[in-house]
């Protein structure tokens, strides 16, 4: 309808007297719509959203970091950064979200982040460690505000960002006993946990973590190049093991494992006998172009929630073409452009998730922080898509056996 030139000019927007034609200038479309573009649409969705919790941080930012100076204009501007602003300033926690130093009031948040600095898993090359850090440090450039998703975390939901998992960097397995008890505890909270890695062998403790809590089946949308199903590597439970673990859970059926994007030089032949033992689901990158996104993000949502209660995503962004990622430890061509990667992770999102990790994130091996950008954007539009298709915290119907761990004594 906006295009059909026989309903003559449109001129909402437009003074009188502007459609004179003058044959030298160039003349728009006299009949395009603007207000039928999702741009506009958008900008409209915009003056809907509250602004209450950025008045409630601005009053808190003079509060606990003293009035400005005289000669500013803005009043709302403290003495010590506080909050959001500015983007260059602060202690970065993750999208400049409340530290929570506490663990125990984790569960008065809708969701966590949680920091799995560990590369022990690697296989190759290391520096997966330093993935939380990094992710926290670019995602400081984020305002919580989605302009297409129409959507304002800050106004909309409650984030915070519990640091670190203390993991032992020598041994494996008593760090996944900490990464367990530790997600276990968020899960129990009610939280959403939010974890960033660590290399992927993080992936079978997080899902033990939460799949100790609840009697309820889970199903994992597992994005990457490499199949990661193999039982043991270089002799360890290294980072291309996690899902041969995780899926011999009782309340992990590979069945419900659905894998995205395998494919090239780097699938271990071991992992691939795994999958075809366990029945799990592989789509290549050829499968998800001939699916185009939609169809992809349909079947794997038939297949993960297949007889399951809830879906965890795990993303490996090395998934992603390493063109556009090259702060990864095992680089592969030919993924997912960073467009599509965004698009399809959504799109399963949408129905609910019990957990997130983003994963095999290595600063020393990026190049001015894209690697952990895309990293940041993959947690922000999966959390922007909770909030915008009401799925933020359904998760919390399946915990029915919540862990409870001990803290330390008080101390003055
Ligand atoms: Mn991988």
């Amino acid at each position: 309808m906006s295009f059909n030139r026989a309903s003559g000019p449109r001129t909402h927007h437009l003074a009188a007297g502007q459609f004179t034609r003058d044959p030298n200038r160039r003349q728009h479309h006299p009949d395009f719509d603007k207000l039928q573009l999702r741009g506009w649409k958008a900008a409209e969705k915009e003056g809907a959203l509250p602004s209450a919790a950025w008045e409630k941080e601005k009053a808190w930012a003079l509060r606990m970091g003293l009035t400005g100076s005289d000669s500013l204009t803005d009043k709302s501007i403290p003495t010590f950064a506080r909050g959001e602003l500015p983007h260059y300033a602060g202690i970065n926690t993750f999208l400049k979200a409340p530290y929570i130093e506490d663990v125990t009031k984790v569960g008065a948040y809708d969701a966590a982040v949680i920091g799995i600095p560990f590369d022990g898993g690697t296989t190759y090359r290391p520096g997966t460690r330093f993935g939380p850090q990094g992710v926290r440090k670019i995602s400081a450039l984020y305002t919580p505000y989605n302009y297409e998703m129409g959507v304002d975390l800050r106004e909309q939901m409650t984030l915070c960002d519990v640091g670190d998992i203390f993991t032992i960097p020598a041994n494996i397995e008593k760090t996944f006993d900490q990464i367990t008890r530790a997600v276990s505890h968020v899960a129990s909270s009610g939280a959403l946990p939010i974890m960033i890695g660590g290399d992927h062998s993080i992936g079978f403790p997080c899902v033990r973590g939460i799949a100790q809590c609840t009697s309820k089946r889970i199903g994992i949308v597992h994005f990457d190049r490499h199949i990661d199903i193999q039982e043991k590597d270089l002799d360890e439970r290294m980072h291309t093991t996690p899902w041969f673990h995780a899926t011999d859970l009782v309340n992990v059926p590979a069945v419900n494992l659905v894998q995205i994007g395998i494919g090239g030089w780097q699938v271990p032949r071991e992992g691939v006998e795994v999958a075809r033992e366990r029945n799990t689901n592989i789509f290549t990158m050829r499968d998800v172009e001939e699916l185009g996104l939609a169809e992809t993000a349909a079947r794997a949502l038939e297949l993960a929630w297949k007889d399951a209660d809830a879906v965890y995503i795990s993303f490996d962004i090395d998934s992603v073409d390493c063109g556009f990622v090259p702060g990864t430890g095992w680089p592969e061509p030919g993924g997912f452009l960073p467009r599509e990667a965004l698009e399809l992770v959504s799109l399963v999102a949408k129905e609910g998730i019990c957990g997130l990790e983003v994963v095999e994130v290595s600063p020393p091996y990026d190049c001015s922080d894209i690697t952990a950008l895309l990293a940041t954007r993959v947690i922000v539009d999966v959390l922007g898509t909770l909030v915008s298709h009401g799925k933020m915290g359904s998760h919390k119907s399946i915990i029915d056996k919540p862990v409870s761990i001990p803290a330390g004594p008080d101390v003055e």
